[in-house]
């Protein structure tokens, strides 16, 4: 009897080890990962940051800013890489960080949201309806009064949805708050232009959606007449510019590219959106930082602060 008695406790005393070391263990990969992915925040941000100091370097060296044409003409001058907002890669850190370059003017602008029509058949009533819906929504949402607008909401709805906060009853300050409002899931088709610092406004924010970095849903909201196979030779020409630098008039038929110059931005806008990826020695754990700024010198607001002493950083996260 004593003896199972021991056997017992000897038992239950290994378990208790192994489980032990196994939570030591895991406790000690786990402060391993996360200095590692301390280091490579730092390292995210510093790339991040050299990008936005190439590109303003970028932007003063050389006034031609359309994007996706050849560089030949730039070469001649100067060797410097073109760091422009065309999401081309640059590499840093022997190869341990990418850097991409992408225009901040999104599809959508919260305070522009009769745009949305753009992309809307004109016969398409009931869509047509629901973004004018959606605009009341907006509205009283960011009106200072509580007088409802015909489908707009105020703060006894949003009170009875539980949101008791709600509306703001004044201008957005973040572009997420765009996901308050009701039904904004059918409404929004892709992403969303930055919400500039206070007392800034967006310059052309009418623009025409950048090329480079429209997503997938911008062109099949923005091109609804053309076939299969030329959306397939548009991505295509775009993937070879990003990634071997194939200028977008060598790979694309002249009148494809008038049609799409018609709908899309080929020029930089002042509005940098700066992707940086980081990765560890083995590639397995990688940091991603976007900042959003704006890049042109020449204007007042690059500051963004009524000191006007700092290069403001519009938005910032990591995904
Ligand atoms: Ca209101």
């Amino acid at each position: 009897m004593a003896l199972l008695l021991v056997l017992a406790i000897l038992a239950a005393t290994t378990i208790l080890a192994a489980h032990m070391m196994l939570v030591s263990e895991s406790v000690a990969r786990d402060a391993s990962v996360a200095a590692i992915t301390g280091d490579l925040k730092l390292k995210a941000e510093s790339a991040a940051d050299f990008a936005f100091w190439m590109h303003l370097t970028d932007r003063r060296l050389f006034s031609n800013r359309s994007l996706g044409s050849s560089v030949d003409s730039r070469e001649e001058f100067s060797d410097f890489e073109p760091w422009m907002l065309d999401k081309r890669e640059h590499v840093l850190f022997d190869g341990t960080c990418s850097v991409y370059l992408g225009d901040a003017l999104k599809a959508v602008s919260v305070d522009n949201l009769e745009k949305l029509k753009e992309s809307v058949n004109v016969d398409d009533s009931d869509a047509l309806d629901s973004i004018n819906q959606f605009i009341d929504v907006y509205n009283d949402y960011t009106d200072s009064n509580d007088l409802l607008n015909l489908y707009g909401m105020e703060a006894d709805d949003y009170a009875a949805k539980g949101y008791r906060t709600l509306p703001r009853n004044n201008a957005m300050q973040f572009k997420a708050e765009i996901y308050w409002l009701e039904n904004w899931i059918d409404i929004i088709p892709s992403e969303i232009t930055v919400i500039p610092p206070k007392g800034v406004s967006l310059q052309n924010k009418n623009a025409k959606i950048p090329f480079f970095t429209a997503s997938d849903s911008d062109f099949t909201n923005a091109i609804t007449d053309l076939s299969e196979s030329e959306l397939e030779a548009i991505k295509e020409a775009r993937d070879l510019w990003i990634h071997e630098g194939i200028p977008i008039e060598e790979t694309l038929d002249g009148d494809l590219l008038i049609n799409l110059k018609n709908r899309f931005s080929f020029a930089e806008s002042n509005y940098a959106e700066i992707t940086a990826v980081a990765r560890d020695a083995t590639g397995e754990i990688k940091v991603v930082k976007t900042i959003t700024r704006e890049v042109n010198t020449r204007q007042r607001t690059i500051y963004a602060d009524r000191t006007a002493q700092t290069f403001s950083i519009w938005e910032a996260r990591y995904d």
